[in-house]
């Protein structure tokens, strides 16, 4: 078969004949590392998947060449190539194919599905492409600091019919971001073909949708990857902004190693093994006389060893330690808990004293940035920055395009680059989109990956607005049945600031959810100190003393207990209040502590009830406290629906005074 030529252009000429064969290895071991996984997977002796990239080795390694050292790639399943060409050992990838304690994925995720933050390659997560938000993130971090790092968003063409990849590439137009956007185009999304994946002729026209440049480029000369990528990341690197680039390959196997690619026909085939990648580089660099046949044929024996041997090695290393796994849910926080005198105070409502809490991080620390649709400018939908903009300025009050996956994932890269940002989501009815990115990249990242992400997603919950049913969620059950990530729900302006500040300092994502209607609640102003301090995050606080019964409540229900507390008292029943503050980590012991002494509970929630906090709350109680009950413990929550806009039906659905006070008499 008569092999396609490529020849040297650009930046590749400059290249020495080491540097080549670096290239030259890595491609190569990647070919015979695929080859024997994919062997051994089928052969039974690989449990779990594997998706060899095996065809594709020119764009891996050229991706990876194109890049600076301490550039960041942000990949998929099918990149190992590149993560080999980044610095990755071949003893970290056998472990984590085998799931192994010491493997970068810890046991946690097996196959290509991870990264090693620290070589410049970010977590592979299966839901496509969920590292190009990170990789815009880490991006943005760069161009804050003018640290020249570029990040690249690369996947295959199928992922880019996806809302997380137009997003991060429109992101990355509209703030001119170092990003160089790589796609692989290697002819089939699992069995699906390009045109039933999109609609212009090329991936690469999309590019002009977002305002940036594009080059369709032959993914399997490795000359022109490097040329290309290399070009491109400069660019990127002087403030020239993203390019697109599409590298059109084809992979030589299935989508994975149980799929025989049947849906490709001989003559595709025939196409593109004309066009091998690695034969057309081992022709070329025996034609300029740096390499002779008999040194590839030495190398690869040489790597088919290697190979075998740490395989070997790696399957009967450590296994991970179930034990480990609750530990490994969140980073330990390290840094001193802010200290205040408090002599210095001012009254604030419940939204002063955020204002207050987001001037003074941004003022104490500047890694602390914001994002969101509005905040800058406009200061805000509720005008929760107010001020900020004039005084920070677009790049650390950064208004943001509608995109909530978007920059919700931006803040996970940024947070990785060691940067503290803050969301403000405008209402946190949108936080649905973003969960993706909050559950998979933000909620895993230290768990699977090692790395803390210290980040914030704030914004306005609740109903009481006549806002109906997509400005009223209270969304805290839906964001508590997520390991990895904290929720915070002040009820008041103390509070509010000092969870804020908690929630900036602490390693991990933290949920903060503001009640709308607390925002300018006159009844609630408070004084509130001056400087920062911390209202540490996991401690519930009780807020009324009392013996009768004890009422567990949270954010805007908790004056709703308060009330009520007052007009059970008329009757003789004395209320003890429990504001949890916090829902994960939920502080246990004052709930239980608070029945041991009262012997009966009422739960309070905005939120529907089905699978709810205040579920997991009564389960805690029946669970550990069950023998300090007088009665069964009774819930005053909304109907299982959802809510409604008329002011009759949103009236009847928020939980009111009067019904906690029914509720809690039926009781006694
Ligand atoms: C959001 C999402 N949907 C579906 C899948 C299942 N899936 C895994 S790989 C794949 C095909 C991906 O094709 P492409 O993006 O072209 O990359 P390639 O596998 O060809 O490298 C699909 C559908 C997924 N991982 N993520």
């Amino acid at each position: 078969m008569k092999i396609e030529k490529i020849t040297r252009k650009g930046y590749s000429s400059t290249l020495s004949k080491e540097q080549l064969w670096d290239v030259y290895k890595s491609m190569k071991t990647q070919r015979l590392l695929e080859d024997r996984l994919l062997k051994m997977y089928k052969g039974g002796q690989l449990s779990g998947a594997v998706y060899p990239g095996i065809g594709q080795e020119a764009s891996m390694a050229g991706i990876a060449a194109g890049m600076a050292d301490t550039d960041i790639f942000g990949g998929t399943h099918r990149d190992l190539g590149v993560q080999i060409k980044k610095g990755v050992t071949l003893k970290e990838i056998a472990l984590n194919f085998f799931g192994k304690h010491d493997g970068p994925s810890k046991g946690r995720d097996g196959n290509s599905h991870f990264g090693v933050v620290d070589k410049g390659t970010l977590m592979v997560v299966s839901p496509l492409p969920d590292s190009a938000p990170v990789a815009v993130g880490w991006a943005l971090a760069s161009q804050q600091s003018g640290s020249g790092v570029v990040a690249v968003a690369n996947c295959g063409e199928g992922a880019t019919a996806t809302g997380t990849w137009h997003e991060s590439i429109n992101m990355a137009g509209v703030l001119n971001l170092p990003v160089v956007f790589t796609v692989q185009n290697n002819q089939f999304a699992y069995s699906s073909p390009n045109e039933t994946e999109f609609g212009t002729p090329n991936v690469a026209d999309r590019a002009a949708g977002y305002g940036i440049p594009a080059k369709i480029i032959d993914g399997n000369d490795i000359y022109e990857v490097i040329d290309v990528m290399h070009e491109a990341c400069e660019n990127a690197r002087n403030g020239n902004g993203p390019t697109l680039i599409e590298l059109v390959t084809f992979r030589h196997y299935g989508h994975a190693g149980h799929d025989p690619a049947e849906y490709v026909n001989d003559e595709v085939r025939e196409f593109w093994m004309k066009r091998d990648p690695i034969a057309r580089f081992e022709d070329s660099l025996v034609e300029e006389g740096f390499f002779t046949t008999e040194q590839f044929v030495s190398l690869n024996e040489e790597l088919d060893a290697e190979i075998k041997e740490t395989l070997d090695w790696a399957k009967n290393q450590k296994d991970p330690e179930p034990q480990n796994e609750v530990p490994d849910m969140f980073a330990e926080r390290t840094n001193p808990v802010i200290q205040n005198d408090g002599s210095s105070k001012e009254t604030m409502n419940f939204i002063e004293a955020i204002t207050n809490g987001l001037d003074e991080l941004m003022e104490d620390d500047e890694n602390v940035f914001m994002m969101g649709e509005d905040i800058g400018v406009f200061e805000g939908a509720f005008k929760a920055t107010k001020g900020l903009f004039n005084k920070y300025g677009p790049f650390r009050v950064i208004d943001t395009s509608i995109s909530e996956g978007g920059f919700t994932g931006a803040a996970v890269g940024a947070a990785l680059a060691g940067k503290k940002p803050i969301v403000e989501l405008q209402f946190y009815d949108f936080v649905y989109p973003a969960l993706d990115q909050i559950t998979t990249e933000a909620a895993k990242y230290h768990w699977k990956a090692g790395k803390a992400v210290p980040m914030v997603v704030r914004g306005p919950t609740g109903a009481g607005t006549r806002s109906g049913p997509f400005h009223s969620i209270s969304p805290e059950s839906l964001l508590a049945h997520h390991p990895g990530i904290k929720v915070v729900a002040p009820s008041n302006p103390y509070d509010a600031k000092g969870l804020l500040v908690a929630a900036v300092n602490d390693l991990n994502p933290v949920m903060y959810l503001e009640h709308k209607k607390l925002y300018r609640k006159p009844d609630i102003k408070m004084e509130v100190p001056l400087g920062l301090y911390e209202v540490e995050i996991g401690k519930g606080k009780i807020v009324k003393k009392g013996s009768d019964l004890t009422i567990v409540t949270w954010s805007g229900m908790v004056s709703v207990a308060t009330e009520a507390a007052k007009q059970l008292e008329n009757d003789g029943i004395n209320v003890e209040i429990v504001d949890i503050r916090t829902i994960v980590p939920l502080d246990e012991e004052i709930i239980l502590t608070s029945v041991e002494k009262t012997s009966n509970l009422c739960i309070l929630q905005e939120d529907v009830p089905f699978s709810s906090v205040a579920s997991e709350i009564s389960s805690l109680v029946a669970e550990k406290g069950f023998w300090n009950l007088d009665n069964p413990i009774v819930k005053v929550t909304p109907p299982n629906t959802h809510i409604p806009f008329a002011p009759v039906l949103e009236d009847a659905f928020i939980p009111s005074v009067e019904k906690v006070v029914k509720a809690v008499k039926e009781l006694q």
